[in-house]
Formats: C-alpha cells, sequence, structure tokens
C-alpha cells in the first residue's frame, strides 16, 4: 500500500489495539512507532505537532494524520472497502455503530474509571467506586451476554466487524484489571470471562481465532 502505513501507538494502549487488529488480521504491512509514555514521548513536541492531543493511536498515511481510534477504523475500512469492518447495508451499518457507539459510552467509561485507583494507588479510599465500576461492567455484559450476543456470533452481526474490534481490547483489559491480587480481595467475581458469561467467552474465542490476533497481546501483560 502506498504510501505506507504508520502507527504511532504504546505497548498496551487499548484503543491503539484496536488499529493494530484492524491493520494485522487483513495482514498489511505497517510501520509502528512505539512511544514511551514513562518518557512522555507523546508530549513533546515533536510529537505534539503531529497530533496537538499528544494522544495514541495516531495513524500517518502519507502527509495525512487521523486519530482517534474509531476514525482511524472507518479511514481504513475505505481505504480498503473489502474488509467491510462498518458493514454494507444500512442496517448492518446502524447495528455495528450501535455497537460501537454503546462500547464507548458505557465499556469504556468504566475501564478509564477502574485504572487510577487499581494501578496508581489509592484503591482501599476508592474501594466503593470501583466496586460499583465492576458492578457496572457486569450489568453490561450480562446485556451483551443473554440479549444482544443471545443469537448471533459477532457483537456486528453474522460475521467480524468493527464493533468486535471495538470491544476486544477492553475484554482483555477487564482480564487484567479484575485479575489484581488487590482487587482480587474485593469479590467482584466477573471472572472468568467464559464462564461466566458464556456467549461472550464464544465470542472472544471468534475473535481469537482471526489471523494474528494473538501475537498483538501485549508481551509485558502475559
Ligand atoms: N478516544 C481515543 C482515546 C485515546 C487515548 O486516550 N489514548 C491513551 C493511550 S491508551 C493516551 O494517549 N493517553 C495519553 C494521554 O491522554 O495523555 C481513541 O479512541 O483513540
Amino acid at each position: 500500500m502506498n504510501p505506507k502505513i504508520e502507527l504511532f501507538s504504546f505497548k498496551g494502549s487499548l484503543f491503539a489495539w484496536r488499529v493494530h487488529l484492524a491493520l494485522a488480521i487483513h495482514n498489511i504491512d505497517y510501520t509502528t512507532h512505539d512511544l514511551d509514555p514513562f518518557k512522555a514521548e507523546h508530549k513533546q513536541p515533536n510529537y505534539l505537532d503531529l497530533n496537538l492531543r499528544g494522544k495514541v493511536p495516531l495513524l500517518k498515511h502519507g502527509d495525512f494524520f487521523v486519530r482517534e481510534s474509531i476514525a482511524i477504523l472507518v479511514y481504513l475500512d475505505s481505504l480498503f472497502p473489502e474488509w467491510q469492518l462498518f458493514g454494507k447495508t444500512s442496517q448492518e451499518k446502524a447495528i455495528i455503530w450501535q455497537q460501537v457507539c454503546e462500547v464507548e459510552d458505557i465499556v469504556t467509561p468504566c475501564l478509564l474509571k477502574l485504572i487510577p485507583p487499581i494501578f496508581f494507588g489509592g484503591l482501599a479510599e476508592k474501594e466503593k467506586e470501583v466496586i460499583e465500576n465492576f458492578e457496572n461492567l457486569k450489568a453490561e455484559f450480562s446485556i451483551l451476554n443473554d440479549n444482544i450476543l443471545a443469537d448471533k456470533n459477532w457483537l456486528g452481526g453474522d460475521r467480524f466487524s468493527a464493533a468486535d474490534i471495538a470491544i476486544y481490547p477492553m475484554f482483555k483489559f477487564v482480564e487484567r484489571l479484575a485479575a489484581n491480587e488487590e482487587v482480587g480481595k474485593l469479590n467482584i467475581d466477573i471472572l472468568p470471562i467464559e464462564k461466566k458469561y458464556p456467549k461472550l467467552g464464544n465470542l472472544l474465542q471468534n475473535i481469537e481465532q482471526m489471523p494474528n490476533v494473538d501475537s498483538l497481546y501485549p508481551a509485558h501483560w502475559r
């Protein structure tokens, strides 16, 4: 693909992971620039010149730049129309976008609220809030499991789509958060996802059977 695709990322970034998934599953040759958040490389002037928000992911395609993981997926999907990540018919498009929006509206905010107390300290003081966020995630997982996935194997319909890409890193991160030793003492009871929510387990398995998905799991999380 000319010009070559370049992706600015952090190792373990949930949002950049979505873009890696789309590119790797479709076997696209691209270059990754891993920035080091601990050195604040994403806040240096040379990067802020490319992305005024100082965040990852950022996709570079020739002299065109696009930020925001979902916007990047839309861009890639129109560069590679055969992917059809956002569906073909009006109904497919509506259902896929509905699911993507609900991931961003419900699942992602819970995760973002759980990160500081679990990884950066203060869990004891924020225990009530942590439990509440896990309860919200569990309620959403039940809706996905019992309703949305009741009669389908993919989140957006009968085949792999942007909705599956949007949610996959979030599931993996929930597993990581809930496996934290301190969180274990709170009896959250959300793991193992595949046992508690079999249709979600089925979805995870389907996604993990797509090419190259396993190779993208952040090495430092293993
Ligand atoms: N909504 C954005 C979220 C991007 C985002 O928050 N990325 C994180 C890394 S996972 C980041 O760059 N954080 C650094 C910062 O906010 O300073 C997307 O979907 O791309």
